[in-house]
């Protein structure tokens, strides 16, 4: 018995993939045939009396078997459910944190998980941390900005960050006070990196009273 997956053996999760049974007789000839299909293991929701399978949706990359039987025989196939979208799965779906990260770091249906949960109690939310690629689980790992004056011109201030990433943009605003609508990005900032920190120069900082936020994307 030979199982065939059309056109490869990945499935997209959520998607269906039509799967076919073959008997191989013993004078080498095949015959096509219809089976009993079966799921084995693996995310997979469904597969009907045709073959066709219906894939769950996945967290990461994910294998799955499926059988079939016929005439007594039993035949199985091999397939990878791909992790399309990476914020679609069970209860950290649509919160904009990748699930595998929400896996990796609480396991499976934790609340500890959500955006804005602190369980670490370093006072950064675990939406911040993924964002700053941080640990949400130890309170040692953080992510840190702190302001002082520029040493080669003091009129000018330093905004020092790290640890900083290259998949990462950071983007330093300044505001006259706290009122998030009136921040704007720093005009032609001098950015510095050493290892894991970035220093942002403001260039435009004369001794006036001013705010700085900085934004972090992907
Ligand atoms: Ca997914
Ligand atoms: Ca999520
Ligand atoms: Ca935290
Ligand atoms: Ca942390």
């Amino acid at each position: 018995m030979e199982l065939s997956s059309t056109p490869t053996t990945s499935i997209d999760e959520g998607s269906t993939d039509q799967l076919a049974s073959t008997l191989l007789l013993d004078d080498d000839t095949t015959l096509a045939t219809s089976s009993a299909w079966s799921i084995v293991d693996g995310p997979l929701a469904s597969i009907d009396a045709n073959g066709l399978a219906t894939a769950g949706l996945v967290y990461e990359d994910s294998p799955a078997t499926a059988s079939a039987s016929a005439s007594g025989l039993t035949g199985f196939i091999g397939l990878t459910v791909l992790d399309t979208n990476p914020d679609n799965f069970g209860a950290y779906a649509g919160d904009g944190i990748d699930d595998d990260w929400q896996v990796s770091f609480f396991g499976l249906d934790n609340p500890d998980a959500t955006p804005a949960s602190d369980p670490d109690a370093d006072e950064q939310n675990n939406l911040f941390e993924f964002l700053a690629k941080v640990d949400p689980t130890d309170s040692a790992s953080f992510f840190s900005s702190c302001l002082e004056p520029n040493q080669a011109d003091p009129s000018k201030l330093d905004v020092i960050l790290s640890p900083v990433f290259v998949d990462r943009t950071y983007t330093l605003l300044v505001g006259p006070d706290l009122v998030p609508a009136n921040f704007s990005p720093v005009t032609n900032p001098t950015i510095t990196d050493i290892g894991s920190e970035r220093i942002i120069t403001d260039n435009t900082a004369a001794m006036n009273r001013r705010f700085y936020r900085i934004q972090i994307s992907r």
